[in-house]
C-alpha cells in the first residue's frame, strides 16, 4: 500500500492476467469473451465455499461488469497475512473465523458481546454490487453479500454523545503471520463519523458473489464503504465503539500525511507521491477517470457539505 515497489507491480500482475487469457481464448475471443458477459463465469474449481440463500437485491447496485471471483480473492490488501496481494490467499486459508464473538460497546444502550453466526440472524442479507476504489489506483466491482451497518446500529440504540464509530481487527499474532512483524501498529483499526456509518450505502459484508466471505476478503465480517478508499474497509472485525472523538485508523497514525481520516475517493486531490485522478479497473487494460466519492456523489456528498476537502482528505 505505501511502497512505490507495490504500485509499480501492478503492471507485471495485469500482465500475468492477459498472458492467462491468451491462453483460455486467443486474443480477440478472449476480449470478446471478457465484454460480453456481465458477470464473469466463476473459474474452474472455485468457488468452495457455500451459497448463502434467499439474497434480495440491495439499493445503489451498478450493473458495470463484476470484476473475476479469481482477482476478487487474489488480489488482496490484508497485512495480517502478508504484505503481498498473493499474500492473503495464500496464508489465510486455514484461518478459524469460528467461533467469533463480535463486541459492541461505548455510547450505545444495549452493549454486548454477540457470536457471529447469530449476528447474520439478525438482519436479512442483501447482495449489494459496489465499485471499489483502492488508494493505489486500482479498483474492482464486487458483488457484496451482507447488511446494512446503520440497521444494526439503530438496534444498539446509539446516546446523544455517540459522534463516532471505532472498528478494531482480531488481534491474534500465532494464526496471523503477518502481525509477527511491525509493519504495522496491530491491531488493526479504523473508524467513521457516525452519518456515515448509518449511510444507507455502508455495508456490513459476509459474503461476495452468493457465498461465504472467503478469510482473505475479510471472513467472518468486514466493512464496506464503497466511496471511500480501500482500507478504510476493515477486516476480520471484532469490536465496534461507539465514542465522542474521532478514533485513530491504523494507516492515518502510520503515515498522517499520506492517509487521512476521511479517506473519501477524490480525483482532485492527489496522494502526496502518486495522482488519484485515473484509476485502472482490475481485468481492464485503459484507466478509467477516478469519479468524485467513486461515484457515488449523488448518495454521499451531502455529508461533506461545507469541509475542505483538501484539509479533511
Ligand atoms: N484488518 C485489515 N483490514 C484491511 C486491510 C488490512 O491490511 N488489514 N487492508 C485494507 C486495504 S488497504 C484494502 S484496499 C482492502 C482490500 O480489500 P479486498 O482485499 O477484499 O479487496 O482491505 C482493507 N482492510
Ligand atoms: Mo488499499
Amino acid at each position: 500500500m505505501w511502497a512505490t515497489v507495490k504500485v509499480t507491480s501492478l503492471p507485471l500482475y495485469l500482465r500475468r492476467r492477459e498472458f492467462l487469457a491468451l491462453g483460455a481464448g486467443g486474443v480477440v475471443g478472449g476480449a470478446v469473451m471478457s465484454l460480453s458477459f456481465a458477470r464473469p463465469a466463476l473459474s474452474g474449481s472455485e468457488p468452495s465455499l457455500p451459497p448463502l440463500p434467499n439474497l434480495k437485491k440491495g439499493p445503489f447496485g451498478t450493473d458495470e461488469r463484476q470484476t473475476s471471483y479469481e482477482d476478487i480473492t487474489h488480489y488482496n490488501n490484508y497485512y495480517e497475512f502478508g504484505t503481498d496481494k498473493t499474500d492473503p490467499a495464500a496464508h489465510a486459508v486455514a484461518f478459524p473465523t469460528r467461533p467469533w464473538k463480535v463486541t459492541f460497546e461505548g455510547e450505545i444502550k444495549n452493549p454486548q458481546s454477540v457470536e457471529v453466526d447469530e449476528l447474520l440472524k439478525w438482519f436479512p442479507l442483501e447482495e449489494r454490487i459496489y465499485r471499489m476504489r483502492c488508494v493505489e489506483a486500482w479498483s474492482m466491482v464486487i458483488p457484496w453479500v451482507g447488511f446494512s451497518l446503520g440497521d444494526l446500529i439503530r438496534k444498539l440504540e446509539p446516546t446523544p454523545r455517540a459522534k463516532y464509530v471505532a472498528f478494531t481487527s482480531r488481534l491474534d499474532p500465532a494464526r496471523m503471520p503477518g502481525q509477527q512483524r511491525r509493519v504495522l501498529d496491530w491491531p488493526y483499526v479504523e473508524g467513521l463519523r457516525l452519518d456515515e456509518a448509518t449511510h444507507p450505502l455502508t455495508l456490513f459484508a459476509v459474503g461476495l458473489y452468493g457465498r461465504v466471505l472467503p478469510n482473505q476478503n475479510g471472513a467472518p465480517l468486514r466493512l464496506v464503504v464503497p466511496w471511500k478508499y480501500g482500507f478504510k474497509g476493515i477486516k476480520g472485525i471484532t469490536k465496534v465503539r461507539f465514542v465522542e472523538r474521532e478514533p485513530p485508523t491504523t494507516w492515518n497514525r502510520m503515515a498522517p500525511n499520506e492517509y487521512g481520516f476521511y479517506a473519501n475517493v477524490n480525483p482532485a486531490v492527489d496522494h502526496p507521491r502518486w495522482s488519484q485522478a485515473k484509476e485502472r479497473r482490475i481485468g481492464e487494460f485503459f484507466k478509467r477517470k477516478t469519479l468524485p466519492f467513486n461515484g457515488y456523489a449523488d448518495q454521499v456528498g451531502h455529508l461533506y457539505e461545507g469541509m475542505d476537502l483538501k484539509r479533511f482528505y
